[in-house]
Protein backbone atom coordinates (compact mmCIF):
# COMPACT_ATOMS: atom_id res chain seq x y z
CA UNK A 1 0.00 0.00 0.00
CA UNK A 2 2.38 2.33 1.03
CA UNK A 3 4.40 1.30 -1.74
CA UNK A 4 2.09 2.51 -4.07
CA UNK A 5 2.12 5.90 -3.25
CA UNK A 6 5.79 5.82 -3.80
CA UNK A 7 6.12 4.29 -7.30
CA UNK A 8 7.67 6.22 -10.01
CA UNK A 9 6.43 4.78 -12.72
CA UNK A 10 2.89 3.76 -12.40
CA UNK A 11 0.55 4.66 -15.60
CA UNK A 12 -2.33 5.00 -14.05
CA UNK A 13 -3.72 5.99 -17.27
CA UNK A 14 -3.58 2.18 -18.88
CA UNK A 15 -5.93 1.92 -22.08
CA UNK A 16 -8.68 0.20 -20.02
CA UNK A 17 -9.26 3.64 -18.11
CA UNK A 18 -8.98 6.00 -21.05
CA UNK A 19 -11.69 3.43 -22.43
CA UNK A 20 -13.32 3.82 -19.68
CA UNK A 21 -13.05 8.17 -19.58
CA UNK A 22 -14.03 7.60 -23.10
CA UNK A 23 -17.89 6.02 -21.77
CA UNK A 24 -19.06 9.66 -22.85
CA UNK A 25 -17.99 9.91 -26.26
CA UNK A 26 -20.16 6.33 -27.28
CA UNK A 27 -17.36 4.06 -28.22
CA UNK A 28 -16.80 2.46 -25.26
CA UNK A 29 -20.83 0.76 -25.49
CA UNK A 30 -18.85 -2.14 -27.64
CA UNK A 31 -17.12 -4.41 -25.30
CA UNK A 32 -13.12 -3.28 -25.23
CA UNK A 33 -10.73 -5.66 -26.70
CA UNK A 34 -8.47 -7.57 -24.67
CA UNK A 35 -5.66 -4.95 -25.98
CA UNK A 36 -7.75 -2.12 -25.23
CA UNK A 37 -8.22 -3.72 -21.39
CA UNK A 38 -4.34 -4.59 -21.58
CA UNK A 39 -1.44 -3.08 -23.28
CA UNK A 40 0.33 -5.49 -25.32
CA UNK A 41 -2.19 -8.18 -24.83
CA UNK A 42 -3.47 -10.17 -28.25
CA UNK A 43 -6.90 -8.34 -29.34
CA UNK A 44 -8.24 -12.24 -29.66
CA UNK A 45 -7.92 -12.77 -26.50
CA UNK A 46 -11.21 -13.99 -24.91
CA UNK A 47 -12.23 -11.44 -21.98
CA UNK A 48 -14.06 -13.15 -19.07
CA UNK A 49 -14.38 -10.05 -17.05
CA UNK A 50 -13.67 -6.28 -17.66
CA UNK A 51 -12.80 -5.36 -13.83
CA UNK A 52 -11.27 -7.51 -12.57
CA UNK A 53 -9.02 -8.27 -16.18
CA UNK A 54 -9.75 -11.69 -16.33
CA UNK A 55 -8.51 -12.72 -19.85
CA UNK A 56 -8.37 -16.67 -21.65
CA UNK A 57 -6.23 -17.42 -24.13
CA UNK A 58 -8.40 -19.03 -27.16
CA UNK A 59 -7.24 -22.46 -28.03
CA UNK A 60 -5.82 -21.97 -31.18
CA UNK A 61 -3.66 -19.39 -30.27
CA UNK A 62 -2.59 -21.26 -27.44
CA UNK A 63 -1.09 -24.38 -29.36
CA UNK A 64 0.30 -22.35 -32.20
CA UNK A 65 2.84 -21.68 -29.12
CA UNK A 66 3.69 -25.42 -28.11
CA UNK A 67 6.97 -24.73 -26.52
CA UNK A 68 6.79 -21.41 -24.28
CA UNK A 69 3.61 -19.16 -24.11
CA UNK A 70 4.17 -15.17 -25.07
CA UNK A 71 3.52 -12.78 -22.84
CA UNK A 72 0.86 -11.62 -25.30
CA UNK A 73 -1.17 -14.70 -25.33
CA UNK A 74 -0.92 -15.76 -22.07
CA UNK A 75 -3.98 -16.01 -20.01
CA UNK A 76 -4.78 -12.91 -16.73
CA UNK A 77 -6.82 -13.91 -13.64
CA UNK A 78 -7.15 -10.92 -11.52
CA UNK A 79 -9.13 -11.40 -8.39
CA UNK A 80 -8.31 -8.24 -7.38
CA UNK A 81 -6.72 -5.51 -9.94
CA UNK A 82 -3.98 -3.51 -8.96
CA UNK A 83 -4.64 0.08 -10.80
CA UNK A 84 -1.73 1.21 -13.07
CA UNK A 85 -0.44 -2.45 -14.03
CA UNK A 86 -2.94 -3.45 -16.81
CA UNK A 87 0.44 -3.76 -19.62
CA UNK A 88 2.83 -7.00 -20.31
CA UNK A 89 5.75 -4.15 -19.86
CA UNK A 90 7.62 -4.66 -17.18
CA UNK A 91 6.94 -2.52 -13.18
CA UNK A 92 9.46 -0.58 -11.41
CA UNK A 93 11.03 -2.13 -8.06
CA UNK A 94 11.94 0.99 -7.28
CA UNK A 95 10.50 1.86 -4.05
CA UNK A 96 9.41 -1.51 -3.59
CA UNK A 97 9.55 -2.85 -0.28
CA UNK A 98 8.84 -6.57 0.74
CA UNK A 99 8.35 -8.01 4.43
CA UNK A 100 9.10 -11.24 6.11
CA UNK A 101 7.79 -12.47 8.73
CA UNK A 102 5.48 -14.66 11.57
CA UNK A 103 7.54 -17.59 12.37
CA UNK A 104 11.01 -16.79 11.97
CA UNK A 105 13.42 -15.98 14.04
CA UNK A 106 14.49 -12.87 12.91
CA UNK A 107 11.86 -10.50 10.30
CA UNK A 108 13.45 -7.99 8.07
CA UNK A 109 12.45 -6.30 5.04
CA UNK A 110 13.89 -5.89 1.82
CA UNK A 111 13.52 -3.92 -1.44
CA UNK A 112 12.79 -5.58 -4.40
CA UNK A 113 16.12 -3.60 -5.83
CA UNK A 114 18.41 -5.98 -3.72
CA UNK A 115 17.40 -9.03 -5.52
CA UNK A 116 19.09 -7.85 -9.00
CA UNK A 117 22.14 -8.28 -7.82
CA UNK A 118 22.02 -12.03 -6.41
CA UNK A 119 22.09 -15.33 -8.20
CA UNK A 120 19.78 -15.93 -10.39
CA UNK A 121 17.49 -19.01 -10.78
CA UNK A 122 14.71 -20.25 -13.88
CA UNK A 123 12.35 -22.33 -14.09
CA UNK A 124 9.94 -23.23 -16.61
CA UNK A 125 6.55 -24.48 -15.49
CA UNK A 126 2.67 -24.56 -15.92
CA UNK A 127 0.76 -21.54 -14.91
CA UNK A 128 -2.64 -22.69 -14.61
CA UNK A 129 -5.75 -21.52 -13.22
CA UNK A 130 -7.66 -23.98 -11.32
CA UNK A 131 -10.61 -23.26 -12.60
CA UNK A 132 -9.33 -23.62 -16.22
CA UNK A 133 -11.74 -26.39 -17.93
CA UNK A 134 -14.68 -25.02 -15.66
CA UNK A 135 -16.87 -25.06 -18.86
CA UNK A 136 -16.65 -28.79 -19.02
CA UNK A 137 -18.44 -29.59 -15.97
CA UNK A 138 -22.13 -30.46 -16.34
CA UNK A 139 -23.82 -28.80 -14.80
CA UNK A 140 -21.88 -25.44 -15.02
CA UNK A 141 -20.52 -24.24 -11.86
CA UNK A 142 -20.38 -20.62 -10.90
CA UNK A 143 -17.24 -18.55 -11.75
CA UNK A 144 -15.62 -17.39 -14.71
CA UNK A 145 -16.63 -19.44 -17.54
CA UNK A 146 -13.24 -21.12 -18.82
CA UNK A 147 -12.57 -23.17 -21.43
CA UNK A 148 -9.52 -24.48 -21.62
CA UNK A 149 -7.40 -21.35 -22.17
CA UNK A 150 -6.32 -20.97 -18.45
CA UNK A 151 -3.10 -22.08 -19.01
CA UNK A 152 0.11 -21.52 -20.62
CA UNK A 153 4.11 -22.53 -20.12
CA UNK A 154 6.38 -19.67 -19.22
CA UNK A 155 9.69 -19.28 -17.26
CA UNK A 156 10.70 -17.38 -14.94
CA UNK A 157 13.84 -16.18 -13.49
CA UNK A 158 14.54 -14.78 -10.29
CA UNK A 159 15.44 -15.47 -6.52
CA UNK A 160 15.33 -18.60 -5.04
CA UNK A 161 13.23 -17.52 -1.65
CA UNK A 162 15.44 -20.33 0.28
CA UNK A 163 18.37 -19.21 -0.65
CA UNK A 164 17.61 -15.69 -0.10
CA UNK A 165 16.90 -16.40 3.64
CA UNK A 166 19.58 -18.25 4.09
CA UNK A 167 21.97 -15.63 2.81
CA UNK A 168 19.69 -13.34 5.21
CA UNK A 169 20.39 -15.78 7.97
CA UNK A 170 16.50 -16.15 8.55
CA UNK A 171 15.19 -19.67 9.39
CA UNK A 172 11.63 -20.31 9.88
CA UNK A 173 10.67 -21.76 13.22
CA UNK A 174 9.41 -25.66 12.87
CA UNK A 175 5.88 -24.19 13.67
CA UNK A 176 5.62 -22.86 10.62
CA UNK A 177 3.30 -25.15 8.58
CA UNK A 178 2.35 -23.13 5.37
CA UNK A 179 3.97 -19.74 3.48
CA UNK A 180 1.07 -16.95 3.51
CA UNK A 181 1.72 -14.50 0.88
CA UNK A 182 0.41 -10.86 0.93
CA UNK A 183 -0.12 -9.21 -2.18
CA UNK A 184 -0.08 -5.12 -2.62
CA UNK A 185 -3.43 -3.38 -3.35
CA UNK A 186 -4.70 0.01 -3.46
CA UNK A 187 -6.58 1.77 -0.70
CA UNK A 188 -9.18 -0.43 0.76
CA UNK A 189 -9.27 -2.78 -1.98
CA UNK A 190 -9.92 -6.40 -0.70
CA UNK A 191 -6.90 -8.81 0.22
CA UNK A 192 -5.33 -11.37 -2.21
CA UNK A 193 -3.59 -13.46 0.58
CA UNK A 194 -2.88 -17.30 -0.26
CA UNK A 195 -1.25 -20.28 2.11
CA UNK A 196 0.38 -23.03 0.88
CA UNK A 197 2.17 -25.87 2.24
CA UNK A 198 5.48 -25.13 4.00
CA UNK A 199 6.98 -27.63 1.29
CA UNK A 200 6.59 -25.16 -1.54
CA UNK A 201 9.28 -23.49 -0.08
CA UNK A 202 12.15 -25.73 -1.81
CA UNK A 203 10.91 -24.36 -4.82
CA UNK A 204 10.12 -21.24 -4.52
CA UNK A 205 11.19 -18.00 -6.61
CA UNK A 206 10.83 -14.56 -6.46
CA UNK A 207 10.33 -14.37 -9.68
CA UNK A 208 11.64 -10.71 -11.64
CA UNK A 209 11.46 -11.73 -14.99
CA UNK A 210 9.31 -13.84 -17.19
CA UNK A 211 10.45 -15.51 -20.67
CA UNK A 212 13.67 -13.51 -21.02
CA UNK A 213 11.95 -10.62 -20.24
CA UNK A 214 11.32 -7.72 -17.13
CA UNK A 215 8.55 -9.52 -15.66
CA UNK A 216 4.98 -7.96 -16.94
CA UNK A 217 3.04 -5.74 -14.77
CA UNK A 218 -0.12 -7.48 -15.44
CA UNK A 219 1.41 -10.60 -14.56
CA UNK A 220 3.25 -9.45 -11.12
CA UNK A 221 5.94 -6.95 -11.75
CA UNK A 222 8.29 -6.03 -10.30
CA UNK A 223 8.00 -8.71 -8.01
CA UNK A 224 5.88 -12.70 -7.82
CA UNK A 225 6.22 -15.54 -5.37
CA UNK A 226 5.68 -18.79 -7.80
CA UNK A 227 5.38 -21.96 -6.41
CA UNK A 228 6.55 -24.68 -9.21
CA UNK A 229 3.87 -27.28 -9.27
CA UNK A 230 1.45 -24.93 -7.59
CA UNK A 231 -2.02 -23.80 -9.34
CA UNK A 232 -1.98 -20.50 -10.55
CA UNK A 233 -4.11 -18.86 -7.42
CA UNK A 234 -1.01 -19.73 -5.40
CA UNK A 235 1.49 -17.72 -7.28
CA UNK A 236 0.91 -14.20 -5.66
CA UNK A 237 1.67 -11.28 -7.95
CA UNK A 238 2.45 -7.82 -6.76
CA UNK A 239 3.96 -9.37 -3.26
CA UNK A 240 4.36 -7.52 -0.50
CA UNK A 241 4.24 -9.62 2.96
CA UNK A 242 5.89 -13.09 2.63
CA UNK A 243 5.27 -14.72 6.64
CA UNK A 244 5.25 -18.00 8.24
CA UNK A 245 2.33 -19.52 9.72
CA UNK A 246 1.05 -22.52 11.48
CA UNK A 247 -2.29 -22.53 9.53
CA UNK A 248 -3.78 -21.46 6.17
CA UNK A 249 -5.05 -17.74 5.79
CA UNK A 250 -8.72 -17.34 6.38
CA UNK A 251 -9.50 -14.77 3.73
CA UNK A 252 -12.05 -15.53 0.90
CA UNK A 253 -9.58 -16.97 -1.70
CA UNK A 254 -8.34 -19.54 1.31
CA UNK A 255 -11.92 -20.29 2.38
CA UNK A 256 -14.34 -21.06 1.22
CA UNK A 257 -13.00 -20.50 -2.52
CA UNK A 258 -10.53 -22.12 -4.42
CA UNK A 259 -10.81 -25.39 -2.53
CA UNK A 260 -12.70 -29.07 -3.51
CA UNK A 261 -14.27 -31.53 -0.55
CA UNK A 262 -12.51 -33.94 0.26
CA UNK A 263 -12.41 -36.91 3.15
CA UNK A 264 -10.17 -35.69 5.88
CA UNK A 265 -6.87 -38.00 6.18
CA UNK A 266 -7.37 -40.02 3.29
CA UNK A 267 -5.83 -39.94 0.44
CA UNK A 268 -8.43 -39.74 -1.85
CA UNK A 269 -7.80 -36.79 -4.33
CA UNK A 270 -11.22 -35.28 -4.01
CA UNK A 271 -14.74 -36.36 -2.40
CA UNK A 272 -17.24 -36.80 -5.42
CA UNK A 273 -19.92 -34.37 -5.11
CA UNK A 274 -23.62 -34.79 -6.74
CA UNK A 275 -23.06 -32.84 -9.68
CA UNK A 276 -25.39 -29.58 -8.50
CA UNK A 277 -25.35 -30.24 -4.74
CA UNK A 278 -23.65 -27.72 -2.29
CA UNK A 279 -20.71 -28.06 -0.33
CA UNK A 280 -19.88 -26.23 3.24
CA UNK A 281 -16.60 -26.01 2.50
CA UNK A 282 -14.24 -25.37 5.64
CA UNK A 283 -10.64 -25.64 6.49
CA UNK A 284 -11.22 -29.40 7.41
CA UNK A 285 -13.76 -30.77 5.46
CA UNK A 286 -12.10 -29.36 2.10
CA UNK A 287 -8.60 -29.05 0.26
CA UNK A 288 -7.21 -26.04 -1.26
CA UNK A 289 -6.14 -25.72 -4.45
CA UNK A 290 -2.78 -26.61 -3.85
CA UNK A 291 -0.56 -28.74 -6.06
CA UNK A 292 -1.50 -28.82 -10.13
CA UNK A 293 -3.69 -31.80 -11.39
CA UNK A 294 -2.08 -34.94 -13.78
CA UNK A 295 -3.49 -33.05 -17.04
CA UNK A 296 -2.91 -33.18 -20.84
CA UNK A 297 -4.26 -31.74 -23.83
CA UNK A 298 -4.36 -32.16 -27.76
CA UNK A 299 -3.08 -29.79 -29.37
CA UNK A 300 -3.56 -31.12 -32.70
CA UNK A 301 -5.43 -32.43 -34.50
CA UNK A 302 -8.45 -29.29 -33.23
CA UNK A 303 -11.56 -30.07 -32.70
CA UNK A 304 -13.59 -29.98 -36.54
CA UNK A 305 -10.59 -30.10 -38.70
CA UNK A 306 -9.99 -31.95 -41.90
CA UNK A 307 -6.88 -33.31 -42.27
CA UNK A 308 -5.12 -35.14 -44.78
CA UNK A 309 -4.57 -39.50 -44.34
CA UNK A 310 -4.23 -42.16 -43.86
CA UNK A 311 -0.91 -41.78 -41.02
CA UNK A 312 -2.72 -38.55 -38.90
CA UNK A 313 0.02 -36.79 -37.10
CA UNK A 314 -1.36 -36.26 -33.19
CA UNK A 315 0.44 -34.26 -30.53
CA UNK A 316 -0.39 -32.33 -27.17
CA UNK A 317 1.30 -31.53 -24.13
CA UNK A 318 1.29 -33.51 -20.80
CA UNK A 319 2.10 -31.96 -17.10
CA UNK A 320 1.70 -32.66 -13.01
CA UNK A 321 2.94 -31.12 -10.14
CA UNK A 322 6.46 -31.72 -11.26
CA UNK A 323 7.10 -33.99 -8.00
CA UNK A 324 7.11 -37.53 -10.13
CA UNK A 325 7.61 -37.26 -13.75
CA UNK A 326 5.38 -37.97 -16.47
CA UNK A 327 5.89 -41.21 -17.60
CA UNK A 328 3.36 -41.95 -20.24
CA UNK A 329 0.63 -40.52 -23.05
CA UNK A 330 -1.64 -42.90 -24.73
CA UNK A 331 -4.13 -41.77 -27.49
CA UNK A 332 -7.06 -43.90 -28.32
CA UNK A 333 -9.52 -43.75 -31.49
CA UNK A 334 -11.85 -46.12 -30.23
CA UNK A 335 -13.06 -44.22 -26.84
CA UNK A 336 -10.77 -45.88 -24.85
CA UNK A 337 -11.02 -49.69 -25.62
CA UNK A 338 -7.53 -49.66 -26.78
CA UNK A 339 -4.30 -47.44 -26.59
CA UNK A 340 -1.36 -46.41 -28.68
CA UNK A 341 1.51 -45.11 -26.82
CA UNK A 342 2.77 -41.66 -27.56
CA UNK A 343 6.45 -40.19 -27.53
CA UNK A 344 7.54 -38.29 -24.76
CA UNK A 345 9.46 -35.18 -25.76
CA UNK A 346 11.19 -35.29 -22.52
CA UNK A 347 12.25 -37.37 -19.78
CA UNK A 348 12.18 -37.13 -15.79
CA UNK A 349 10.65 -34.76 -13.52
CA UNK A 350 9.90 -31.39 -14.59
CA UNK A 351 7.17 -28.29 -13.63
CA UNK A 352 7.04 -27.42 -17.62
CA UNK A 353 4.16 -29.20 -19.88
CA UNK A 354 6.24 -31.87 -22.04
CA UNK A 355 5.61 -32.25 -25.77
CA UNK A 356 4.06 -35.76 -26.84
CA UNK A 357 3.30 -36.75 -30.41
CA UNK A 358 2.12 -40.40 -32.24
CA UNK A 359 1.36 -40.86 -35.75
CA UNK A 360 -1.95 -43.11 -36.02
CA UNK A 361 -3.10 -44.99 -39.55
CA UNK A 362 -6.48 -43.98 -39.81
CA UNK A 363 -9.22 -44.34 -42.50
CA UNK A 364 -10.94 -41.50 -44.14
CA UNK A 365 -14.07 -40.21 -42.58
CA UNK A 366 -14.74 -39.00 -38.84
CA UNK A 367 -12.89 -39.96 -36.07
CA UNK A 368 -12.72 -38.92 -32.09
CA UNK A 369 -9.17 -39.34 -30.17
CA UNK A 370 -8.31 -39.22 -26.82
CA UNK A 371 -5.96 -38.50 -24.84
CA UNK A 372 -4.53 -39.84 -21.03
CA UNK A 373 -1.39 -39.13 -19.17
CA UNK A 374 -0.13 -41.03 -16.18
CA UNK A 375 3.06 -40.28 -13.97
CA UNK A 376 5.25 -42.27 -11.97
CA UNK A 377 2.92 -42.15 -8.56
CA UNK A 378 0.42 -44.11 -11.13
CA UNK A 379 -1.55 -41.26 -11.30
CA UNK A 380 -3.77 -40.95 -14.33
CA UNK A 381 -6.91 -38.66 -15.89
CA UNK A 382 -10.45 -40.11 -15.19
CA UNK A 383 -12.22 -41.05 -18.59
CA UNK A 384 -15.18 -39.10 -17.43
CA UNK A 385 -13.80 -35.28 -16.00
CA UNK A 386 -17.51 -34.74 -14.55
CA UNK A 387 -16.25 -37.56 -11.47
CA UNK A 388 -14.75 -34.20 -9.97
CA UNK A 389 -17.77 -32.10 -10.68
CA UNK A 390 -17.88 -29.52 -7.80
CA UNK A 391 -19.51 -26.82 -7.13
CA UNK A 392 -17.34 -23.79 -7.72
CA UNK A 393 -15.98 -25.93 -10.65
CA UNK A 394 -12.07 -26.31 -10.08
CA UNK A 395 -9.57 -28.68 -11.29
CA UNK A 396 -10.95 -30.28 -14.09
CA UNK A 397 -8.42 -33.03 -15.60
CA UNK A 398 -10.96 -35.16 -17.42
CA UNK A 399 -9.35 -37.41 -20.92
CA UNK A 400 -9.83 -34.75 -23.56
CA UNK A 401 -11.69 -35.85 -26.80
CA UNK A 402 -11.37 -34.00 -30.33
CA UNK A 403 -13.21 -34.83 -32.85
CA UNK A 404 -11.98 -34.57 -36.13
CA UNK A 405 -12.33 -36.08 -40.10
CA UNK A 406 -9.86 -37.78 -42.07
CA UNK A 407 -9.69 -36.49 -45.91
N1 LIG B 1 -1.91 -10.38 -6.38
C1 LIG B 1 -2.64 -11.29 -7.03
N2 LIG B 1 -2.06 -12.45 -7.38
C2 LIG B 1 -2.78 -13.39 -8.03
C3 LIG B 1 -4.15 -13.17 -8.35
C4 LIG B 1 -4.73 -11.92 -7.97
O1 LIG B 1 -5.91 -11.65 -8.19
N3 LIG B 1 -3.93 -11.01 -7.33
N4 LIG B 1 -4.86 -14.15 -9.02
C5 LIG B 1 -4.35 -15.52 -8.91
C6 LIG B 1 -4.98 -16.46 -9.83
S1 LIG B 1 -6.50 -17.06 -9.40
C7 LIG B 1 -4.33 -16.96 -10.94
S2 LIG B 1 -5.00 -18.19 -11.87
C8 LIG B 1 -3.02 -16.42 -11.34
C9 LIG B 1 -3.10 -15.89 -12.76
O2 LIG B 1 -1.86 -15.40 -13.14
P1 LIG B 1 -1.71 -14.46 -14.41
O3 LIG B 1 -2.76 -13.39 -14.32
O4 LIG B 1 -0.32 -13.95 -14.37
O5 LIG B 1 -1.94 -15.31 -15.62
O6 LIG B 1 -2.58 -15.39 -10.49
C10 LIG B 1 -2.85 -15.57 -9.12
N5 LIG B 1 -2.17 -14.55 -8.38
MO1 LIG C 1 -7.04 -18.81 -10.87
Amino acid sequence: MQNLNRRTTLKLMGMGAALLAAGGRGWAQQAPTADQLVKGKHPKLIVLSQRPVVMETPYDLLVSQPEKTPKEILYIRNNVDLPGYNTVEGASAQGWKVEVGGLVDKPFSFEVSELFALPQAEVTMVLQCSGNGRTLYNPRPSGNPWQRGGVGNVTFRGVRLKDFLAAKGVKPSEKALFITAHASRQGNAPEFVRSVPIHALEHALLALSMNGEPLPAVHGGPVRLVFPGYFGVNNVKWVEKIEFTEGENTTAEQVPRYRVPVIPNTHLPFLPQEPGQRYPYNLQNSRSNWLVTLNSFIFAPLEGQTVEGPYVRVEGVAFNDGIVPIVSVEVSTNGGRTWHQAQLATQGKTFAWVRWRATLYLRPGQHEIMARAWDAAGRSQPLDGNIAWNERGYEYSGVMRVKFTVA
